[in-house]
């Protein structure tokens, strides 16, 4: 009996330390397509225990959550100007991410976690000024329509 619930033990431990990843963001005045003030992610799916780490490849923007746009029970954050700041994953939901100095010129971001879209009206309701605000919609769009099409029936071929 005392082995097998040693046996047992170590599998658990060796299964347990989840897949959890560090996912990088970058703060950039201009990406690859041409688009001025914009994280290079704008889209983050992510699972609970990743890390999203913001970092300022260029200057003068910062990474932060907005008030009411996050999971219930998750910690936001707010980054300084200049300087990396992470974002520790503890529930599944959606969190809207802006740069505060650029948010209503759209430099805005999506983290979606766990496929879970159920606090997606009150991202939508949160008010983030101009281009910003237009694209968090947009992207909850993108995040709905991709989840979906991912969990459509496997046709066996695929
Ligand atoms: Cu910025």
């Amino acid at each position: 009996m005392k082995r097998f619930a040693t046996a047992a033990l170590l599998l658990t431990a060796s299964i347990s330390p989840a897949f959890a990843e560090t996912i990088e963001v970058e703060m950039l005045n201009k990406n690859d397509a041409g688009d001025r003030m914009v994280f290079s992610q704008e889209l983050i799916r992510a699972e609970v225990g990743d890390v999203i780490r913001f970092v300022p490849t260029d200057k003068a923007h910062n990474a932060q959550s907005v008030k009411n746009a996050l999971p219930a029970g998750q910690e936001p954050f707010r980054g300084k100007m200049n300087q990396a700041v992470e974002y520790v994953v503890t529930e599944t939901g959606l969190t809207a991410v802006i740069c505060a100095p650029h948010q209503s010129m759209g430099m805005v971001a999506l983290v979606v976690v766990g496929d879970d879209l159920s606090n997606a009206e009150q991202i939508l309701d949160a008010r983030i000024p101009g281009k910003g605000g237009k694209k968090i919609a947009d992207l909850v769009e993108e995040a709905r329509s991709t989840i979906a099409a991912e969990t459509v029936e496997p046709t066996g071929n695929s």
